[in-house]
Parts: C-alpha cells; sequence; structure tokens
C-alpha cells in the first residue's frame, strides 16, 4: 500500500497551519533561517511556491528550506517546472474554480513523469480561487476569473466536484497578498456542503481574521504575505490559533 505520511501528518491536527514562502520574495541565503523562525513560531508545515517564479534556483530555495525545517515542506506550484526532489510532497492542485485547461490539466500532465521519477508524495487538491477585492497576480497569470464573493453556493459546487473527482483537499484561495480574505460565510457554507479537509488561504493578516476562518470551518489556514511583513503579527496569529 502507497503511504502518506505527509497527508497522515497534516490530519493528525486540526487546526494546522502552513506557512508559504515565496522564492520570489525571499533571498536564498535568507531561507533556512525564515524557515526556522516559522518552525520555531509553531507551524506544521511549510509551502513553497509562486504564481509567476522569477528566481531560477527553486531546487536550492527548498534545500535551504528543507535545512530549517523538522516539518513536512510541500510544493505548491505554480507551474510545471516547480517541482524539487528534496521537498517531502506536492499539492497536486487543478484550478477548478477556472475555465482555462492549461491549469486545470494541462500542467499537471507535464509535470506527472517528473514528480513520479523522483516519488514525491503527490498530495490531490481542488483550488479555487476567490474574488478578494482586487486584481492578484495568480488570476493575471492563471487567466482565470475569481468566483464573486457573494456566491458562496458557486463555490460550493466547486469544491463538491473537487471532491467527487477524488480530491484529498479543497483550497479556498483569495490570492497572495488580497485585500480581503475568503469571506467566513462561504467558508461555512462550502465547510456544511462537502467532506473533505479545508485549506483557506490568501489575505489572513490579522489574529482575529485567523481565527474567524478557522472558527468557520478551515481544517488548515495558509500565512504568506505576513511572515515578510510583520513578525510580530504573524506571532500573534499563531498563539491565536493554538
Ligand atoms: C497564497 O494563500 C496563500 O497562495 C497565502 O496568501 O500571502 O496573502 O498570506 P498571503
Amino acid at each position: 500500500m502507497k503511504k502518506h505520511p505527509v497527508y497522515d501528518h497534516l490530519n493528525r491536527k486540526k487546526p494546522s497551519i502552513l506557512a508559504l514562502i515565496d522564492p520570489d520574495r525571499v533571498l536564498l541565503e535568507n531561507a533556512c533561517k525564515i524557515a526556522e523562525f516559522v518552525i520555531d513560531q509553531g507551524v506544521d508545515g511549510i509551502m513553497v511556491g509562486s504564481s509567476l517564479l522569477v528566481s531560477s534556483h527553486f531546487e536550492h530555495f527548498i534545500a535551504q528550506i528543507k535545512k530549517g525545517s523538522s516539518k513536512p515542506v510541500i510544493i505548491f506550484p505554480g507551474c510545471s517546472h516547480q517541482i524539487a526532489k528534496k521537498a517531502d510532497a506536492i499539492f497536486f492542485l487543478s484550478l477548478l474554480s477556472g475555465r482555462n485547461s492549461e491549469f486545470l490539466i494541462g500542467e499537471q500532465v507535464k509535470a506527472v513523469f517528473c514528480i513520479k521519477e523522483i516519488g514525491l508524495e503527490v498530495i490531490p487538491v481542488g483550488y479555487i480561487l476567490i474574488d478578494s477585492g482586487s486584481y492578484t497576480t495568480v488570476e493575471y497569470i492563471s487567466n482565470t476569473r475569481p468566483i464573486p464573493r457573494n456566491k458562496p453556493e458557486v463555490a460550493v459546487a466547486h469544491a463538491l466536484t473537487g471532491e467527487y473527482f477524488g480530491m484529498k483537499y479543497t483550497y479556498l484561495e483569495a490570492g497572495s497578498g488580497a485585500r480581503m480574505p475568503v469571506p467566513v460565510d462561504m467558508i461555512k457554507k462550502v465547510k456544511k456542503e462537502t467532506s473533505i479537509s479545508l485549506i483557506v488561504g490568501g489575505g489572513i493578516k490579522t489574529a482575529k481574521t485567523a481565527r474567524a476562518i478557522i472558527d468557520a470551518g478551515a481544517d488548515i489556514i495558509v500565512l504568506g504575505s505576513i511572515i515578510e511583513k510583520s513578525k510580530s503579527e504573524f506571532k500573534k496569529i499563531m498563539r491565536a490559533t493554538k
């Protein structure tokens, strides 16, 4: 039987907190230190990836993050070439909210042989973009439109589709640095109508928001920009989510 140690690890604790470290925003020489810092603050794993990936050292970056992390390092790929041997797992995303076949299936097909060859643990994720009140990089790069904030039933329909496809997680994503996070009401509805675990990320900048998102039903929250913007706010969030 195939083993899924990272998936099992993430399911052991609810809620889990994942830190997203973007190789385009953190210098290679700081990667190990920042990994140590977030692990020290109690995150349950580290995601590494970028919707654009300007930097050319993805593999080295992952290796540095691994050095500083006693918890799983999971690739959060923006495209098929964000793959690295040293990672523990990959979130195998399909951008279900979009109607761009490249991000629904195309990039994935390009990546599978490499993923198989290096033996990464694959965690299938139904990735759903939610409007965050401003135009985000992920919308631009994926050339897709997010689900309107006031249409929770549309989000539920996409999340349920992912579940029926056999995805292990639904990821409700407002986009990195989002002006507004995913609405609480939408999270509640998706949680109520689906039975797979729920990841929520994008624009979580305060302890209050993080708490509200967890209370609404998120099994995992993702913290990205706040780690670079305000270490003290990040620490507050970590305390509020324990
Ligand atoms: C983006 O959900 C993540 O993919 C994290 O977003 O950078 O806004 O925390 P932030």
